[in-house]
């Protein structure tokens, strides 16, 4: 149907000359835009962060790489460790999300979901995961999971079953390598979710019912900010705190946390 659109509007700008603007009607370019910190925070350049989440004024993180993974809290001001709990060495720690009092936390290739305790962060229950966990977080009562492809997954919190998935496309075209995620109910009351991609510099804003990409944001100034030149010390790591309505934004094992209020409508 679109394109059958498009086809007609491009012989027709052909024969009348006018294409230009009608082209710039249908073209329907997501738009992009620029983010500019307005504050830093200290951030431990050893934490390979996987999993960013603000609930009741505290932040959240859950690292990865075999090893030296973790859920933990964090003081914004300092950077400094509150609680924490270790994974096993085996397990490579990936998204986290805070849903009541229970934090969710995905693992990259093992299977397994893991349930703590908000307070405590002592572990409850565990459960499985078909293919990959990347990126983790809540719209209230589901679980959303990227698994770096275009899908996201929509899971029952109570027992991780899959009971959705959306196929995420910018103007058709689908957007893969989604990692850290971010359901934003935003102050005009609408929602979406951002979403970092593997290796970008750009977030994505997704609407979560239908998959379509709906805008992207664009992180280079922070990336330049962090001074990062290691490869795989990406852009990841997207908090929203509803309350101060900020984003906090960080990369796997960046200095720096960076706040950046919200940038409005795309
Ligand atoms: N994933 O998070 C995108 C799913 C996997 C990341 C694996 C990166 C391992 C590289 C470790 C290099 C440490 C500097
Ligand atoms: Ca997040």
């Amino acid at each position: 149907m679109t394109r059958r659109l498009a086809l007609f509007a491009c012989g027709w700008s052909v024969l009348t000359g006018s294409g230009i603007a009608l082209f710039a009607a249908l073209g329907d370019d997501s738009s992009v835009t620029k983010l500019t910190p307005t504050k830093a925070y200290p951030h431990d350049p050893r934490a390979f962060t996987q999993g960013f989440a603000w609930h009741d004024g505290v932040l959240y993180e859950g690292t990865g790489r075999r090893g030296t993974s973790v859920l933990r809290t964090v003081d914004l001001a300092t950077g400094e460790t509150g609680q924490f709990r270790k994974l096993d060495a085996r397990l490579f720690g990936e998204g986290i999300c805070v849903l009541g009092d229970e934090i969710f936390q995905v693992t990259w290739e093992s299977g397994w979901g893991f349930v703590y305790d908000r307070e405590s962060l002592t572990l409850k229950r565990r459960f499985r995961i078909a293919g990959e966990g990347w990126g983790l977080t809540t719209d209230g009562e589901r679980l959303i999971l990227s698994d770096g492809t275009a899908v996201l997954r929509f899971l029952d919190p109570a027992t991780g079953r899959v009971t959705g998935r959306v196929r995420v496309a910018d103007q058709g075209r689908p957007v893969a390598q989604l990692n850290e995620l971010e359901w934003v109910r935003r102050p005009d009351g609408g929602a979406e979710v951002l979403a970092n991609v593997w290796y970008s510099p750009h977030i994505a804003r997704i609407d979560p019912t239908t998959g379509a990409v709906n805008g992207w944001l664009d992180c280079t100034a922070l990336v330049k900010l962090a001074g990062v030149t290691d490869r795989e010390k990406v852009l990841n790591g997207i908090a929203w705190d509803r309350e101060g309505e900020r984003l906090l934004l960080t990369g796997k094992m960046w200095p720096a946390v960076y706040e950046v209020p919200w940038p409005g409508p795309n």
